[in-house]
């Protein structure tokens, strides 16, 4: 009964408060028009961490996740023997970067930024150049993030991979996967359509429908999983990694956009039902 005066009032008395269908309708143009989609739900460029004063300067990942901030909250780590220093933040010119891509030795300055001295994520490596540890070994990093229940996500990263794979024994793999945080088995792999394994460097970006590739993860919190797996005694491996980024795309922000223009309606016809100021 309430709804017969709703139309009129709702428009004539919000006007000054600024929440008209005009303005509403601004907004929603406003949305069309971005080009870059909304905040990101993981940014990560590891440039923030702390401590790294000096080329050779090393900052384990148990540190970082003990420094608030440095990492987005709930972010994971492990690994196995040999030894428990061989997740890192580094600086561009850090040995294992500017050592060229020979076997075993570095990144070939992949992650060298003009003027600046970027910093990047090491896995499967304590220090200097590639070479310790050798054997076997697993080396995982998971930055979680809520995956949209609508529209597009683009994930991006930047990684190098450079190795001695022993493959007559087991193969040395990197894999970066979207993982449930509640359900190990519900997961997708990044890494699938490309090379693999996948030596060499480059920018993995990859723009998924939610409803067709990611469907059984939406609205669930999950982890962006990066691993190394070294698969036989012989091998060194090591894995860098930098900017990493989860975006929704234009199309989720908009949806995000008419469901709160839908909110404000509502609550703005809540108040006048119920005779509040507004
Ligand atoms: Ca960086
Ligand atoms: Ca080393």
């Amino acid at each position: 009964m309430a709804a017969r005066t709703i139309p009129s009032t709702t428009a004539r008395r919000a006007a000054p408060h600024g929440t008209s269908p005009t303005r509403i309708a601004a907004g929603l143009l406003g949305l069309l028009a971005l080009p870059a989609g909304a905040a990101p739900l993981l940014d990560v460029n590891f440039d923030n961490v702390t401590g790294l004063s000096a080329p050779g300067s090393v900052k384990t990942i148990q540190n970082i996740l003990n420094t608030p901030g440095e990492l987005p909250a709930g972010t994971t780590a492990s690994q196995t023997a040999p030894s428990t220093r061989n997740i890192n933040v580094r600086r561009s010119d850090d040995a294992i970067n500017t050592s060229s891509w020979a076997v075993t030795m570095g990144f070939g300055s992949f992650f060298t930024r003009p003027g600046v001295t970027n910093q990047f994520l090491v896995l499967g490596d304590r220090s200097g150049a590639i070479g310790d540890p050798v054997g076997v070994g697993t080396f995982l990093v998971a930055l979680p993030f809520v995956v949209p229940t609508l529209g597009s996500l683009t994930l991006s990263f930047d990684y190098a991979f450079n190795g001695l794979d022993n493959s007559s024994v087991d193969t040395d793999a990197f894999s970066a996967r979207i993982v449930d945080q509640l359900d190990p088995l519900n997961f997708f792999d990044l890494m699938s359509p490309l090379a693999s394994p996948a030596f060499g460097s480059g920018r993995v970006e990859r723009t998924l429908d939610v409803s067709a590739n990611l469907a059984s993860l939406a609205g669930r919190v999950s982890y962006l999983e990066f691993k190394l797996v070294q698969g036989g005694s012989g091998t060194t491996s090591a894995v860098g990694i930098d900017n990493i980024r989860a975006v929704p795309e234009p199309g989720t922000a908009l949806l995000l956009g008419i469901g709160l223009a839908a909110l404000t309606g509502s609550a703005v016809a809540t108040r006048r039902r119920r005779g509040d100021p507004a």
